[in-house]
This record gives C-alpha cells, structure tokens and sequence, in this order.
C-alpha cells in the first residue's frame, strides 16, 4: 500500500448493529475484519479515520419529521457511540456527519473533524490519495461516500468482507456494490492487500 493511502471506517455505531435502533444485518460481524485493517493501517503508519452518523433529536432524516429512519446515533446516547469491539487507535481521526437537522448526510464527505475541518480537507492536507472503504451501511453511508471520493478524484477501494447493507429493497446492496464499481471503485478483502 502506498504512504498516501487512508482507512476510512464508515458507521461503526451500536445503533446500526444487532439490538440497535437501525439496525444492519450480521453489522457487527464487520467489526473484527475491521479490527485486521486496523492492525494492517497502523503497522505501515497509515491513516486511519473512523465517520460517527451523530444526529440531534429532530431531524428530517427521522420518520416522524419525514424522513426514512426510526430515530438512530442521537448525539451521546450510546446507540451513538461505536460497537464496543472496534479497536480504534488513539490516534484516529473522527469525523461526524448527520448533525444539521435539514440534511441525511449519508455521504462521509458531508463529515467534519473535531475543528469542523471538512474531511476532503483533512484527507487533502494529509497528501491522501487512496481511500480504504469499509464500514456500515452498503447501500447507504458506505455507497455515497465511495461515489463522492470517486467524484473528487481520489482512488477508492471498497473492502467488500468489511461492509454490510441494510437491503431494505432485497438486492440493494448487491446493486449498489455494482454502481460503485461501475463509478470507478476497485474491490478488495483482507488477503488482497499488501504492505
Ligand atoms: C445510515 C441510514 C441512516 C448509514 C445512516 O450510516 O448508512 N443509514 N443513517
Ligand atoms: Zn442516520
């Protein structure tokens, strides 16, 4: 893997694990592949960010204020917080998303670090020019922010043993891997990479 490369951990969050509000199929069993791309990153001094969906209590991407989703990832509550069992090293850089109550901001490229620096610009500041993409969910986070780094220019691979979907629509995740690829996404799992 070249230096100029970053692991980009979508949603890892209880709340879209088994026995959270919004919860993803099998979403935990991401978690100790995760744990090996973590291992993977650091051991070749890599990058390594991790996105918070991290919403306030009204908000339109909620149904009862018209949105799609029961409520899920309120700000401090522990659905919010990430699975218990993502080893995230002290030095990753958090970046949250979903906060405007006007906006989904399914896109990781709508989050911001803890100086409200928007990711594009971190990734940029860094010289990174390659994403690793894995996390929660396929067919929404994980998608539009692999379009999105796609669209701003950066080389992306998806780390397909590393995401699940929420297939509400069965098929969706399977479709929306096809787009990212059709869009320019190359795919990947562990044994794959090399350092
Ligand atoms: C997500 C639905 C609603 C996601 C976030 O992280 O994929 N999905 N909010
Ligand atoms: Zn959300």
């Amino acid at each position: 893997m070249e230096k100029k490369s970053a692991l980009v951990i979508i949603d890892v969050q209880n709340d879209f694990c088994p026995g959270g509000a919004l919860p993803v199929p099998e979403g935990d069993k991401v978690v100790p592949v995760l744990n090996k791309y973590i291992k993977m990153f650091q051991k070749a001094g890599l990058v390594i960010y991790a996105s918070r969906d991290w919403h306030p209590e009204k908000t339109q991407h909620f149904k009862q204020f018209g949105g799609l989703w029961p409520p899920h990832c309120i700000q401090g509550t522990k659905g919010a917080e990430f699975h218990p069992g993502l080893k995230l090293p002290l030095h990753t850089v958090i970046v949250t998303k979903g906060e405007n109550p006007n906006e989904d901001s399914y896109s990781g490229f709508q989050a911001r670090n803890y100086e409200k620096k928007p990711f594009t610009d971190s990734l940029r500041e860094k010289g990174i020019k390659h994403v690793y993409v894995g996390g929660l969910a396929t067919d929404y986070c994980v998608r539009a922010t692999v379009l999105d780094a796609l669209k701003q220019g950066f080389n992306v691979t998806v780390l397909i043993d590393a995401i699940k979907g929420v297939d509400i629509k069965p098929g969706d995740s399977a479709e929306a891997i096809k787009e990212m690829e059709g869009a320019g996404a190359n795919k990947a799992v562990l044994a794959d990479l090399r350092l």
